[in-house]
């Protein structure tokens, strides 16, 4: 009888007093919401960067957005972090939406990146003068389907620019086939590497693909913003598009708006966040390669990397 009303006792009291924390909590602060996108490596160091921020005591939130929907979400206030923007493919938003002030430019990290046509080594043998754009004038038909009626067929990934205005602006004889998943892009490349097939698909580094299938990128003509703006520049006198994406290009985070007067310490942690490019690609391949799950991949990374991500910590702000 005793024991069960001190048990009882204490049970209300923790009860109680957990209540009031997560209410005081609530209170204080409205959960960080950090966008998880559809690419491996983005979705992994996302949950690394949110798991940071617990450890510093701030309620986190994912939001599963299309980069597309990210925008808006993240010049609202809906979201409050990306931690991947890629220039390739989200250039064009990011500068708009920073020049409007919606979104903040948090800085850019250590990994040099590059998104573009890319295939497997064995290609070279059965497309001569790759990887130079031009061989693919010659060699589109080998990478015809039977659906595609002797064009050659790209596949493309849902992030990119207009892969459909390169082809007209360089005069190519191909098709675009855009998966809607990324992950579709393995299992045509999986599937086209078994047979030796000639395949051209989108890929980028950093990525897990380096770690397990060599391959190049196309070179198609250097890329320049102008490419994008005047139509007389580059090969086509008349079409925009007549470029390949930038090499080198920068990733970068970007933060709402309004996330350093509300959220200082997460804000300053996010500015000092830096991935290099083996970061990154490592952090893909123990999902698409090793097989373990976002957050477990997150938790691994967290672990092995305990020093460099407290590092990033600003003094004051460590709970
Ligand atoms: C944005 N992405 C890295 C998939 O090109």
């Amino acid at each position: 009888m005793n024991i069960c009303v001190r048990l009882l006792s204490i049970l209300i009291i923790s009860c109680l007093s957990f209540h009031s924390l997560a209410d005081e909590s609530l209170k204080a602060k409205k959960p960080i919401r950090i966008v998880t996108s559809n690419w491996t490596s983005q979705i992994v160091l996302a949950n690394v960067t949110g798991e940071m921020f617990r450890t510093m005591g701030y309620p986190i939130e994912y939001l599963s957005i299309s980069t597309a929907e990210q925008w808006g979400a993240l010049a609202h206030g809906v979201a409050h972090v990306q931690v991947e923007v890629w220039e390739g493919t989200m250039s064009d938003m990011f500068n708009q939406m920073v020049q409007e002030g919606g979104i903040v430019d948090v800085g850019t990290h250590g990994a040099a990146t590059r998104e573009e046509w890319w295939y497997p080594q064995y290609v070279e043998q059965l497309c001569p003068g790759l990887p130079d754009w031009k061989a693919l004038k010659s060699c589109a038909q080998i990478f015809s389907t039977p659906e595609s009626a002797g064009k050659g067929v790209y596949f493309a990934g849902p992030w990119e620019k207009p892969g459909e205005a390169r082809i007209r602006a360089l005069g190519l004889n191909f098709d675009v086939h855009i998966l809607p998943n990324g992950d579709d892009l393995w299992v045509e490349l999986e599937r086209a590497h078994k047979q030796k097939k000639p395949i051209v698909l989108f890929n980028w580094t950093p990525n897990w693909v380096e770690s397990r299938y060599a391959g190049d990128f196309i070179e198609f003509p250097v890329y320049s913003p102008e490419c994008e703006t005047n139509p007389s520049w580059g090969v086509s006198k008349s079409y925009l598009y007549d470029c390949g994406n930038p090499k080198g290009g920068w990733l970068k985070k970007a933060a709402w708006s309004g996330m350093e007067k509300t959220r200082r310490c997460a804000f300053q942690t996010l500015e000092n966040i830096n991935f290099d490019n083996k970061q990154i690609s490592d952090a893909a391949a123990l999902v698409d390669v090793d097989k373990l799950s976002y957050e477990s991949a997150a938790q691994h990374w967290l672990n092995q990397n305990e020093a460099l991500w407290k590092s990033w910590i600003p003094a004051g702000c460590i709970l």
